[in-house]
């Protein structure tokens, strides 16, 4: 399985580019950054891809089906946030790195298991195959206490799941892959991702400053869903500083996540 931690290894540029919330990209284009998506093309095999190809049917060879398969690459916040959550709980599954850059999600091999074409994906040990990170973590963390336990605490987490998916996420995570993963000049990102981000994150704040977690007063996969792309504001070019109480809850949630449940239960 690989490791779960923050992925430290600068991403490597590509012509590749992979849009979150968006449309399939073409093979050699680099679309993040353009209002208008191409269709989707599936990829010619190149050599080093042939390889790519075969670590994924190597995850989904019947050897490995009776523990659930996670698919996803960590650069990406809706992966990341699924790598956390698994860290915090210390489940037991497979993880299968599926390269973003290198088009391996567009691959006809990953489409048959995910039409979708997207990460993350989580394949069932029965072969029900889950798409949509948030999706993913709620089925990850059926049974803990990230789950809520009211109807209003669930009411208030799904509000923050749809909220992360259709505002917060899109214009954070289009701008971290033009600044920190294409080196894009700024003249050439989409001019209106920094004032929807700056409104994302405002609203974000303002509702950390009289609360310790995203919902209620616990950690739950309402936080975990916000930290894929909030632990990583400054990639997108926006500052930590003018977002406080963003900045103060993604301490809380690290921390959380470092001394989480599956980590207390080893120390005892
Ligand atoms: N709403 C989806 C977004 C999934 C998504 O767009 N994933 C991106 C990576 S962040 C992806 O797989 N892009 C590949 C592509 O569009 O071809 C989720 O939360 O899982």
């Amino acid at each position: 399985m690989a490791t779960l931690n923050t992925p430290t290894a600068a991403p490597t540029p590509s012509d590749h580019g992979f849009l979150c919330d968006e449309v399939a990209p073409a093979p050699t284009t680099s679309f993040l950054c353009d209002d208008v998506a191409p269709d989707p093309q599936p990829l010619p095999l190149k050599p080093a891809m042939a390889e790519a190809a075969k670590r994924q049917q190597d995850c989904t060879s019947p050897e490995t089906v009776e523990r659930a398969v996670v698919y996803g690459d960590t650069r990406s916040g809706n992966c990341f946030k699924v790598a956390k959550l698994i860290d915090y709980l210390g489940l037991d599954l497979e993880w299968c790195d599926v390269d973003l850059f290198e088009g391996e999600n567009a691959e006809p091999g990953f489409l048959a298991l995910n039409p979708f074409g997207k990460l993350p994906a989580l394949r069932l040990p029965e072969g029900q195959v889950i798409a949509e990170s948030n999706a993913i973590l709620h089925e990850l963390a059926r049974g803990t206490d990230l789950e809520p336990r009211t109807d209003a605490a669930r009411a208030e987490i799904y509000q923050w799941l749809f909220w992360e998916a259709s505002a917060f996420t899109p214009p954070l995570a289009q701008r971290r892959w033009c600044v920190s993963f294409v080196f894009k000049a700024q003249e050439d990102i989409d001019p209106k991702l920094l004032p929807k981000g700056n409104i994302a994150l405002a609203r974000l704040d303002d509702h950390l400053q009289s609360h310790d977690y995203v919902a209620g007063d616990r950690l739950s996969i309402a936080d975990f869903a916000l930290f894929g792309y909030g632990h990583a504001i400054e990639d997108g070019g926006w500052d930590r500083k003018n977002f406080p109480a963003v900045a103060a809850w993604v301490d809380r949630v690290n921390a959380d996540i470092a001394h989480g449940p599956a980590f207390a239960q080893a120390a005892e």
